[in-house]
């Protein structure tokens, strides 16, 4: 299928999505939010698929949402646009299968909080992060006042949010909003390597410690624990949990089936 924002392929499992409009930095318009919703369902019912690299065109991974066409939007637009961005990023971060972030360059507002519905968030030495939505008098509005605290502390995401202030791939990386910064041209073979490595376990334990731990974060603990027990029992009860501790004991290489 073909968009007009997104490139989207697949190979050996993994689908790779990269917004495409380098020369606006891959700013989030509602074409792209659009594109990115009917991707993300593409991802949903490809059993081929297994995980998602999401990255950006050029010089930027997404350098926000789109201000030129906000700009224009009245009140009622506005929140509309608004709610529409933040659903589609819950529901990236709602799909079953992993998806990592590899972050090429600027992640900034729409961005980076783009970047913070992915699971993970590889970033290259030349990425910047930041929350710059003070700066044009709004708040960050696709889940980043949620997201961003919960990923680097309250303090520090209340520092980035009421500043604006920009920070390198290092600082990210310090701060646990990025899980390993890369020289540009090992992102996507390190990203690619991390999704080889989650493709070779069991695709309903992958996917059931996705939802346990989303859904987790939302809980109080006893909570949290209570949904995992509960959880535990879908891989527990799957064929390929039977292969996984026979392989193991015959001292081989599992080999899963996702059943
Ligand atoms: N939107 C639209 N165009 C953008 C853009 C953005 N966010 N960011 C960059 N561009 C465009 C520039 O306008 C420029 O276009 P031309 O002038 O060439 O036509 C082109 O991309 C290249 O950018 P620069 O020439 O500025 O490139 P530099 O390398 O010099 O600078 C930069 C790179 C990333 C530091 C700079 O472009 C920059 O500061 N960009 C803006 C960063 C930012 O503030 N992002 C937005 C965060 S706020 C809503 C309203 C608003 C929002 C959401 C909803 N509603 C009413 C519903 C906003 C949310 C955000 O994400």
């Amino acid at each position: 299928m073909m968009f007009e924002t997104l490139k989207y392929e697949i190979k050996d499992g993994i689908a790779y999505i990269t917004v495409n409009r380098p020369k606006a930095l891959n700013a989030i318009s509602t074409a792209v939010l659009k594109d990115l919703k009917a991707a993300f369902d593409m991802v949903k019912d490809d059993d081929q698929v297994r995980v998602v690299i999401l990255t950006g065109e050029g010089k930027a991974f997404v350098a926000g949402a789109d201000i030129a066409q906000m700009s224009a939007l009245t009140g009622v637009e506005g929140h509309d646009m608004i709610k529409y961005g933040a659903d589609v990023m819950n529901y990236i971060e709602s799909i079953d299968k992993p998806v990592i972030a590899a972050v090429n360059g600027f992640a900034l507002g729409g961005g980076c909080e783009l970047a913070m519905a992915c699971d993970f968030r590889i970033a290259s030495e030349k990425a910047q992060f930041g929350q710059p939505e003070v700066n044009l008098g709004i708040i960050p509005g696709f889940g980043g006042t949620q997201r961003l605290p919960r990923l680097v502390g309250q303090g520090m995401g209340k520092y980035l949010i009421m500043t604006g202030e920009y920070i390198k791939a290092d600082e990210a990386l310090r701060l646990g909003l990025v899980e390993k910064v890369v020289s540009p041209e090992e992102l996507i073979p390190t990203c690619e390597k991390l999704a080889k490595t989650i493709m070779s376990k069991a695709p309903i334990a992958i996917s059931t410690a996705k939802r346990v731990i989303n859904k987790g974060l939302m809980l109080d603990v006893p909570a949290g624990v209570a949904l995992e027990s509960e959880a535990f029992t879908v891989p527990f009860c799957s064929e390929d949990r039977i292969e996984g501790m026979k392989a193991f004991l015959e001292k081989r290489e599992a080999q899963f089936k996702n059943r």
